[in-house]
């Protein structure tokens, strides 16, 4: 509800998908971790897996919308082969945005994101920005809130930081533009990813 009124359309996108779009297209290269099938669940034809993040969804949008602008929200499962913990499951949600258009800059990025931030945690709520690394964006951050177990004085919770990541984020990269058929001399823009079931903890 927070991003419909904000102006972002839910997009929904499929679960099964090629090593192209969820690796390739997304500037993830081939020798990168992730890709590992220690860490996907892959078919038996290994180009085609299940979704480790909602991002392929994102190229789709790009390919399938022109003219910008645009601007949506993908919500939906995503899949990792990896240790169930307390805090990880091998079945989980994303939820990523992503708006492309003629001007769009960090300052976008900082003020829609930090509005959803007032309007998910409360008005009073502050938030940072901290440098972070993504292959899809760049520059790319992660955005913390305040604590509000200690109220920003460091306790467990927070690590002794007084701080909480609540999402990554960056201005989209020109390869990835260019991967979803926008020229990145003419256009730009951002996109964040979350986890509702971390959020959700939190
Ligand atoms: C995180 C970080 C992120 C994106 C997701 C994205 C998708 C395209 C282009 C550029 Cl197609 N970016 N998605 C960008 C930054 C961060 O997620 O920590 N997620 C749980």
């Amino acid at each position: 509800q927070i991003w419909a009124e904000m102006g972002f359309q839910v997009y929904l996108s499929r679960e099964v998908e090629t090593d192209e779009y969820n690796f390739g297209l997304l500037n993830i290269p081939p020798y990168h971790p992730a890709r590992d099938e220690q860490d996907t669940f892959y078919t038996t034809d290994p180009q085609v897996l299940l979704r480790t993040h909602t991002s392929p969804g994102q190229i789709h949008v790009m390919r399938e919308r022109h003219p910008a602008p645009i601007r949506v929200v993908l919500p939906g499962m995503c899949y990792r082969y990896e240790q169930v913990t307390a805090r990880s499951e091998i079945q989980f949600n994303q939820m990523e945005g992503l708006a492309v258009g003629r001007h769009i800059t960090f300052a976008d990025l900082k003020g829609t994101l930090t509005s959803f931030a007032r309007r998910l945690f409360g008005a009073q709520v502050a938030t940072r920005f901290r440098a972070a690394h993504f292959p899809f964006t760049e520059p790319s951050a992660e955005m913390d809130i305040e604590c509000f177990v200690c109220g920003g004085v460091g306790c467990t919770v927070c690590k002794g930081t007084g701080w909480l990541e609540v999402l990554g984020c960056g201005m989209v990269h020109p390869t990835v533009l260019r991967n979803g058929g926008y020229d990145p001399a003419h256009y730009s823009g951002f996109a964040f990813g979350m986890g509702p079931e971390r959020l959700m903890m939190l």
